[in-house]
């Protein structure tokens, strides 16, 4: 790598010519792909966006003017012109660098991100305290076509456009969110793309009145005849309502004309908008042909670009939702499915393809989607609103106010549940669990496997439901051969996988597995440990539990959730209100944000992994025997017959991440 090798920071990019920035952009292309195919992580939209990259880091001072990226996943340019390049190779991996803007992994990412359409927020923020602050560094935010489906970005620009702080706002538009982008937002843009004559000629008399003298008096007559002949269709005449000034379209692959533009709009004053039209992909053939498929990756072939395959020979949760949706679509017309720009990573394109009047992507847009989903079950739909367990979180307001509040029989269908590994903290759905259930009239259950997920999605169309729904399921493969019949599953009730003993873990959806394997190490160390499948986290089984409360001294939960608010607290407060004497723990991610990584790793990390369970239940166990091992042996060899009312000390918290309550 000639050029790629010798950048350190953003000073070094400075130094090339524009023929040798644009063999650097070669490089850094290369690189990518080269570290993606062993990484997995997101190639399309970082390909495309590596001239645009270069060309920032050569016009702006940074650190001190600050780069504020939506979503971030396309910085991996940025990040190996910022003295990261040696580490790429950890990308996304544990411990290693991160795949998106992280500012304790470098003091040239400033905010993080992961959610979409926060860009033009921050950086209004950003420059609002620059200035309060009297500082007069330059802010940018740069933001994707997808990105700008979504609402917060309207209400950034909005609040820029009044504000009129100086800020660039760069919409990098490749025409594609995840799959194609959607709605009239993004057809607007392709209409300004395309325009191309018009385009020409309003920048020939731009330049052209740049020379006069009275240069802005001109432009503005210009414009407001441009505004009266062409309205809406004036290229950019959206943002320039909405108060800023429009530049664009140019094309992000050709570097001398972006480093020329950025050079001409960084000084300017007020909220610019400059529109970059890029192809997401560039430069890797499969994945210009396919920016969908090469969006998100796991690791794949270098040449030829085939996708390496899954270890794991059963379906994913995803597969088996899409499939069993296409069932209820057929089951019932009423049945619509929305997604917010997901089509794909929920599993929905078969239902897509089947049903393609009762399906909605509504783009990056999940607060819409809840009110949206809440209006068609209002008119006697039955709407399923798809969205990942994170970008759930979006939607929160629209669950209590629109869905809930209302009892309407939305069922929300939240695939990412718990950790999701590589994509890391902005990503991981581990609150779902807590948020949700405080919600009344809310049902919310959580299969253990791919077939209780299934019969969990026909009982919600063979039913009149008597209020919202939510189900939530987790990434990844399903533990568990699918059979062919639906199993019958008694809504609302858990599931005892093992008569009650003395010691009893409620599992929450992936946790039975883990706890499956938990029981049979225990089981070599004498102790036996009883399952319960809790597939209602809300409300809870209180006959079962109250059975639990009876027979066990020893109560554990597990969850892949937020210990704060989630399950365990919810069974905490009930043993609690119904003077429990024996002792009790509930095991779940702490308060803290989990890294990045591979989910097994994590799980370990936070004592989720069987081995961390098991040290978790032998603590809990041996803590309040404290009798020493030969008793403690002497009384689980009995399996289950420990007196209910052991003395109850406080028991440390664990290094596993347990929290503890009695
Ligand atoms: C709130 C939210 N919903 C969904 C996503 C998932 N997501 C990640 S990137 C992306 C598409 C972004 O498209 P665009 O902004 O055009 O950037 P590109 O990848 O095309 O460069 C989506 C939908 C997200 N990150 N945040």
């Amino acid at each position: 790598m000639k050029f790629l090798s010798k950048i350190d920071s953003p000073a070094d990019t400075k130094k090339l010519s524009v023929e040798e920035l644009t063999e650097l952009a070669g490089e850094i292309r290369q690189e990518i792909i080269s570290v993606v195919s062993q990484t997995g992580g997101h190639l399309a939209t970082n390909l495309g966006s590596v001239e645009l990259t270069i060309a920032l880091h050569y016009v702006f001072d940074l650190p001190s003017d600050k780069l504020i990226w939506d979503v971030s996943n396309q910085t991996y340019a940025h990040k190996m012109l910022t003295g990261r390049r040696d580490r790429m190779r950890t990308l996304r991996q544990y411990k290693g660098l991160a795949g998106f803007a992280r500012p304790e992994e470098s003091e040239y990412d400033h905010f993080v991100a992961g959610h979409a359409s926060t860009s033009i927020s921050a950086a209004l923020g950003f420059a609002a305290a620059r200035d309060n602050a009297g500082l007069d560094h330059k802010v940018v935010a740069i933001i994707g076509d997808g990105a700008l489906t979504g609402g917060l970005a309207y209400e950034g620009l909005n609040n820029a456009g009044s504000l009129k702080k100086d800020l660039l706002v760069i919409l990098n538009d490749n025409t594609w969110s995840i799959s194609k982008n959607v709605g009239a937002m993004s057809r607007y843009l392709t209409g300004i793309m395309t325009d191309e004559k018009f385009n020409k000629l309003r920048n020939e008399i731009w330049e052209l009145t740049g020379r006069f003298k009275r240069r802005d008096k001109i432009r503005a007559a210009i414009s407001n005849i441009e505004n009266s002949i062409k309205g809406l269709l004036v290229p950019g005449m959206l943002f320039q309502k909405l108060g800023f000034r429009y530049f664009g379209p140019i094309d992000g692959h050709d570097l001398e004309l972006l480093i020329k533009t950025l050079q001409r709009v960084k000084n300017l004053q007020g909220p610019i908008l400059l529109h970059v039209a890029t192809v997401k992909g560039k430069g890797f053939e499969p994945a210009e042909n396919d920016p969908f498929k090469y969006h998100g990756i796991g690791k794949f072939d270098k040449v030829t670009g085939e996708a390496a395959t899954g270890s794991s020979n059963r379906p994913s949760y995803t597969k088996v939702f899409g499939e069993t949706m296409v069932e209820l679509g057929a089951k019932s017309d009423r049945v619509v499915a929305i997604t917010a720009a997901m089509v794909a990573g929920t599993g929905l394109v078969k239902f897509a393809e089947k049903y393609p009047e009762r399906f909605f992507d509504v783009g990056i847009a999940e607060g819409h989607a809840g009110t949206f989903a809440a209006g068609l079950a209002a008119e006697g739909a039955r709407p399923y609103m798809v969205i990942y367990s994170t970008f759930m979180q979006r939607a929160f307001d629209q669950v209590i106010h629109d869905i809930a509040l209302q009892n309407l029989p939305v069922v929300l269908c939240m695939d990412r549940s718990g950790l999701v590994g590589d994509d890391g903290p902005t990503h991981h759905g581990t609150f779902d669990l807590s948020f949700l259930p405080l919600t009344p009239n809310l049902t919310v259950a959580v299969p253990k496997d791919g077939n209780e997920l299934r019969a969990m999605l026909h009982h919600t169309v063979d039913h009149e439901l008597s209020g919202p729904v939510a189900i939530r399921y987790p990434r990844g493969s399903i533990p568990t051969d699918m059979v062919d019949e639906i199993p019958d599953i008694a809504w609302g009730k858990w599931e005892a996988l093992s008569p009650l003993g003395d010691v009893v873990i409620l599992a929450v959806g992936t946790m039975v597995t883990q706890a499956q394997q938990t029981a049979e190490i225990l089981s070599s160390r004498g102790i036996t440990l009883s399952i319960v499948n809790t597939r209602f986290v809300k409300p809870l089984d209180l006959e079962m539990l109250s059975k639990v409360m009876d027979r066990a001294s020893f109560v554990l939960t597990a969850e892949e959730n937020a210990l704060r608010g989630g399950f365990g607290q919810a069974v905490a407060d009930y043993l609690l209100a119904g003077g429990y004497t024996g002792r009790f723990k509930a095991l779940g991610i702490p308060d803290r944000f989990i890294t990045h990584g591979n989910r097994d790793l994590l799980l370990k990390e936070i004592g989720l992994d069987p081995v961390g369970i098991a040290v978790s239940v032998e603590e809990l166990v041996s803590d309040s025997l404290k009798q020493g091992s030969f008793l403690k042996k002497l009384i689980f060899r009995k399996n289950g017959n420990a007196k209910k009312k052991v003395e109850v000390g406080r028991v440390p918290q664990s290094a596993s991440g347990g929290q503890e309550t009695r």
